[in-house]
C-alpha cells in the first residue's frame, strides 16, 4: 500500500495544497512565500526521504505566523492519514538513523542520537503513538535575549524569528494534527539559522525512523493496547 495523503485546508489566513508521500526520495516543491520556511521544509523532506509538494498562500503582509502554523497543520494531518493504522510501523524515532551511524548493529532502531550543526547540537525524539504532546526546550534564555534584542536586526531575521517562536508554532501544530509526542532539545547552540536548521534535520531523521517499517512487526500494530 503507499502511504501518502492529500491536504486541501483553505481559511481566510491561508489556502494550503498539500501531497505527501511518506516512502519517497526526499524530492519536494514547497512554496510557502517565505524562504527560509521553503529551505526548512525543502531540507525536511531531503532527510525525511519523503515527497512533498506544499503551496501555501497565506496572509504574509500580517506576518509569517498563520502561514507557518496552516502548514504545520497540514503536514501533520498528512501524516496522520498517510500512516493509516501504523501497523508495521517502527512508531518510535530518535534524531538520527541508527542503522547508519550504529553499522555493527544494523538490527537496532533504538539507541540515543542527535543532529549535529556546526557550533550546536539538537536531540529530536518523536512517538507516532496517537497522543499529542510537545516538549520544547533549550531556548529559554536566548528567547529571554531576544525580546530585548541589542539591535533591530535580530527582529527582522528570518531564521532569528523561527527560533524563537515560528519553530515552536510549527511543531506545536503538527503534533495537534499528527497526533504524536515530540522532544525537541537544543543542546547548545549560537547561530540562529543553524539552530533551526538542526532542528529541523534532527525532526526529519526522527520522523524518517518513526515510520519506517519493522519487518519483525510484519502487519501488527506497535502497541499492546490494540490501537494506535
Ligand atoms: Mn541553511
Amino acid at each position: 500500500m503507499i502511504r501518502e495523503a492529500k491536504v486541501v485546508r483553505e481559511t481566510k489566513e491561508t489556502k494550503i495544497n498539500l501531497v505527501l508521500k511518506i516512502d519517497g526520495k526526499g524530492e519536494s516543491d514547497i512554496q510557502t512565500r517565505i524562504p527560509f520556511f521553503d529551505h526548512m521544509l525543502t531540507l525536511f523532506a531531503k532527510h525525511s526521504f519523503i515527497d512533498l509538494q506544499l503551496v501555501c498562500q497565506g496572509d504574509i503582509e500580517v506576518d509569517a505566523h498563520h502561514t507557518v502554523e496552516d502548514c504545520g497543520l497540514s503536514l501533520g494531518k498528512a501524516f496522520f492519514q498517510a500512516l493509516g493504522s501504523k501497523a508495521g510501523i517502527s512508531r518510535y524515532g530518535t534524531g538520527f538513523n541508527s542503522k547508519i551511524s550504529n553499522q555493527f548493529d544494523s538490527e537496532s532502531l533504538r539507541g540515543e542520537f542527535y543532529m549535529p550543526m556546526d557550533e550546536c547540537l539538537i536531540r529530536c525524539v518523536i512517538d507516532f503513538g496517537g497522543r499529542p504532546y510537545l516538549v520544547y526546550r533549550g531556548l529559554d534564555e536566548k528567547a529571554l535575549a531576544i525580546c530585548r534584542p541589542k539591535d533591530d536586526e535580530l527582529r527582522q531575521d528570518m531564521s532569528t524569528m523561527f527560533r524563537f517562536g515560528l519553530a515552536k508554532e510549527f511543531f506545536q501544530a503538527f503534533v495537534n494534527e499528527a497526533r504524536c509526542n515530540l522532544h525537541i532539545e537544543l543542546l547548545y547552540g549560537e547561530e540562529p539559522h543553524h539552530i533551526v536548521e538542526g532542528m529541523f534535520k534532527a525532526f526529519a531523521r526522527a520522523v524518517d525512523q518513526a515510520c519506517r517499517k519493522d519487518p519483525r512487526l510484519g502487519n501488527s500494530l506497535p502497541t499492546t493496547k490494540g490501537k494506535l
